[in-house]
């Protein structure tokens, strides 16, 4: 039995987590919440009584300045590191590993070094109940994607402020201010979309100019001591015309109808069916992702509000709630905020405006 920061994982004696080359596996934070520092060429070692971490001399003392209770140590070479980590699973038996994101070739290898030292080494996949563990958030996870969530929301607000020539530009805008305002870094690239390219959910930024009566929509986070925000915000360059505004009322009103039922002990893909149904009855197969996904030290950090989630949620879950609606050649609209599940309710993070579609002058 291994304790988590907030849960229990259950019949292995130790926990793995390897950094293999340049494959950074996110739970290697999880266990060592290092600010500082890339960690490739890493591994922790986590048992019942003790954290172990193994890293190249060019990291080594910035994670002995940044731990407490682990043990750091570091090899001399990077061939060092499986062999490294086989010796010292001499003894244990049940040994857990993340299946989802360690490399094959590290697998496979590491399973050959231990039957050197060791008969009977069972390895077991924790990935499931490693994203279960990450779900709910400690107060000190709380805090860092609070930070990442304020410095997020105020560059929101400043977005009409900013000059708007084209796509990129915005972009440009929002990751400056973001890093200005203390951000590690965006949390993805910033998605800055005009007019059609707004119908795209997953669009990657380009060039194209603003135009008066198209949409500009906005998706953004900052990565603040690698926890993440993640908001979208969709504006209209000069005025709204009724159909624009008509799309903007109908996801923000679906957005808040499934905030307002959201608190502990609900069932997530309920929650996507309050959005889903209104925003159905007006754009049919037009909302096609799911309403929300958890939040940490990854942007999808395994949770998810969709329509086949059977997650019951529980205080200290953090999500995002996303609607939107995507008419090919128009343009789309996505509302999107991140939230904090409590017992009976929600604590917003993004509270940047919303209330209305603004129009940005140009
Ligand atoms: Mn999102």
């Amino acid at each position: 039995v291994i304790s988590c920061q907030n849960a229990i994982v259950e019949n292995v004696d130790a926990i793995v987590i390897i950094n293999y080359k340049t494959a950074i596996d996110k739970l290697f934070f999880y266990f060592t919440p290092i600010r500082s520092g890339v960690f490739e060429n890493s591994a922790v070692i986590v048992t019942p009584n003790e954290k172990i971490l193994l890293t190249s001399k060019l990291e080594f003392e910035t994670a002995q300045n940044e731990l407490k209770d682990v043990q750091c140590y570091h090899y001399e070479s990077i061939y060092d590191l499986l062999p490294t980590i086989a010796v010292f699973l001499k003894g244990y038996r049940n040994v857990g590993l993340n299946f989802e994101k360690i490399p094959y070739a590290a697998y496979s290898r590491l399973k050959k070094l231990v039957t050197r030292h060791s008969t009977s080494i069972a390895f077991k996949d924790l990935s499931a109940e490693l994203v279960n563990a990450r779900l709910i958030k400690t107060n000190e996870e709380l805090e860092k994607i609070k930070k990442a969530c304020d410095i997020t929301t105020q560059v929101a607000n400043e977005i009409p402020s900013y000059d708007h020539p084209n796509e990129k530009t915005v972009a440009a805008h929002i990751e400056f201010n973001m890093r200005k305002r203390g951000a590690t870094s965006p949390a993805f690239s910033t998605i800055s979309a005009i007019g059609p390219n707004s119908a795209d959910p997953h669009y990657t930024t380009g060039d194209r100019p603003t135009k008066s009566g198209d949409y500009l929509l906005t998706d953004f986070g900052a990565e603040y001591a690698r926890y993440n925000a993640d908001l979208t915000r969709t504006f209209i360059f000069d005025k709204a015309n009724p159909k624009a505004k008509k799309i903007y009322e109908l996801v923000l009103q679906a957005q808040l109808d499934a905030m307002d039922a959201i608190h502990a002990g609900v069932v997530a893909k309920d929650i996507d069916a309050i959005a889903r149904n209104l925003i159905e009855k007006y754009y049919p197969g037009r909302f096609i992702h799911s309403l929300g996904h958890s939040l940490g030290l990854e942007v999808h950090d395994g949770g998810s509000i969709s329509r086949h989630s059977d997650l019951v949620l529980e205080p200290g879950m953090v999500f995002t709630v996303e609607p939107g609606v995507y008419l090919r050649d128009y343009g789309g609209v996505r509302i999107e905020d991140d939230i904090i599940v409590t017992k009976n309710g929600f604590i917003p993070l993004t509270p940047a405006k919303k209330e209305e579609l603004i129009e940005i002058p140009i």
